[in-house]
């Protein structure tokens, strides 16, 4: 069956500064938290770290040669906030502003729109080692940070991203310390969690007062949790699941609270945050669309040994090298939920993808399992479509093979293969079909 999508469908590919761009001492770049944490021996894999990465820095006009080539018509990448504020606030670095002046006006030359993320993870160090985001006045640093990024760049960039998956921020780096700057302290990441949102909320009135010609909005990682059975305690562990990966970030952005639920759950063993007055109509501000990087589903049922009384099962069926569940179905599960449970707002899949084991012969990769993995989400996206969601773009994780994060460069997600040697880009079977997709803009 043909799935045809509409006419102004936004088809790209998603990538984030710290995992393509290298020179990390480069031009005046400031140190993030992620130089920091990958180069402590025993955080990355093999002890690898982005210093050099895909060397994107100095190849980013051969990287939007491949965006022109494969045809996308959006290219969502990040801005290194040490780069162009090395202490995270005050003085500007200027040639690290020059450098995503230049990357957006290939872009634009190319005809490829820029979705633009304020933040994906790697926070200056200056401002960690003042608290990072469990200090209060990081909220007001990003709201500086972002306010000169509007002006630096708001004349050719229309579609803002404030953060990038504050779960990840929150929980990967604050309780569970995989990721950057590896805190295990739960009440720690609760505070983070608060102080995220706020800032995404000050940014978008920063954006909102300035009265810039674009949209602005904030992605989320979404995984929607089903339970093992119908059973009273399998959906209470599945609502768990849900508070603690979905609700607790959408609720507060859509609703102005954090939900009931979670509150009482995380309560009984973490301080909940302090909440000053206006903070939740901030984090509640009008956003544009809302962006959702999805890749699995968790399947869930109760066991009162497993933290928060929930176990995540490991169903038969096809997994990733990520170790992550192939479960296309998911995708249109969650994208109907957040029309109905969160309102009819515009949607972009800001990273879909999979990590696979490529196999490199004579140049050539082979990798159906990625082709598939794609194909079959993006059927989902369009059956979505067909339901009413207003999903108004797809953003491939990733163009090409990157540093992904904790894992280093042992997973890759590129429809680009990168030989780190050589640094040579090598189209994989799956980015010449992705490019067919676009010309067709169908799948079947
Ligand atoms: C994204 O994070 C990041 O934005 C991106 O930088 C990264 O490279 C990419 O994904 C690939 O990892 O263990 O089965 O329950 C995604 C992080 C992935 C975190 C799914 C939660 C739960 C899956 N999320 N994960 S599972």
């Amino acid at each position: 069956m043909v799935h045809k999508f509409p006419d102004d469908f936004v088809w790209g590919t998603a990538t984030a500064a710290y995992q393509i761009e290298g020179a990390a001492n480069e031009d005046g770049r400031g140190e993030s938290i992620w130089d920091r944490f990958s180069h402590i021996p025993g955080n990355v894999w093999n002890n690898q770290n982005g210093d050099v990465a895909c060397d994107h820095y100095h190849r980013y006009k051969e990287d939007v040669q491949i965006l022109k080539e494969m045809g996308v018509k959006g290219y969502r990448f990040s801005i290194s906030w040490p780069r162009v504020i090395p202490d995270g606030t005050g003085k500007i670095n200027q040639k690290g502003v020059d450098f995503y002046n230049n990357l957006i006006d290939e872009l634009l030359r190319q005809g490829i729109q820029p979705f633009v993320t304020l933040y994906h993870w790697d926070l200056p160090q200056a401002l960690q080692d003042r608290g990072g985001w469990t200090n209060r006045d990081t909220t007001d640093y990003f709201a500086e940070y972002a306010q000169q990024m509007f002006k630096q760049y708001g004349d050719r960039v229309k579609h803002w991203i404030t953060h990038n998956e504050p779960w990840c921020t929150s929980f990967l780096g604050h309780a569970i310390g995989v990721h950057a700057p590896g805190l295990k302290d739960f009440s720690a990441a609760l505070l983070a969690a608060h102080n995220v949102l706020l800032s995404h909320g000050k940014a978008v009135e920063v954006f909102r007062q300035m009265g810039l010609d674009g949209k602005i909005g904030i992605t989320l990682n979404l995984t929607p949790s089903y339970p093992a059975s119908n059973s009273a305690d399998d959906l209470q562990a599945a609502t768990i699941s849900d508070g603690f990966s979905n609700r607790w970030f959408l609720d507060p952005v859509f609703k102005g609270q954090y939900p009931d639920d979670m509150v009482k759950v995380f309560g009984t063993f973490a301080k909940i945050p302090e909440i000053q007055e206006s903070d939740m109509k901030l984090i509640s501000s009008n956003i544009d669309f809302l962006g959702i990087n999805y890749y699995s589903r968790s399947l869930v049922k109760h066991n009162p040994d497993a933290q928060f009384g929930v176990e995540t099962l490991k169903p038969e069926g096809q997994y990733t090298d990520m170790d992550w569940e192939v479960y296309p179905q998911g995708l249109y599960d969650l994208l109907l939920r957040i029309k109905k449970d969160y309102g009819d707002i515009d949607l972009y899949i800001t990273e879909n993808g999979a990590a696979f084991k490529d196999v490199v012969e004579n140049d050539q990769i082979d990798d159906i399992d990625r082709l598939n993995y794609l194909k079959k989400h993006f059927e989902k996206a369009a059956e979505a479509i067909r339901d009413g969601v207003k999903l108004k773009g797809y953003f491939v994780w990733s163009l090409m093979d990157n540093f992904e994060w904790a894992f280093g460069y042992s997973k890759r997600f590129g429809l680009i293969y990168v030989d780190y040697e050589t640094q040579r880009r090598l189209w994989k079977k799956s980015a010449r079909w992705y490019k067919d997709v676009i010309a067709n803009n169908s799948v079947d």
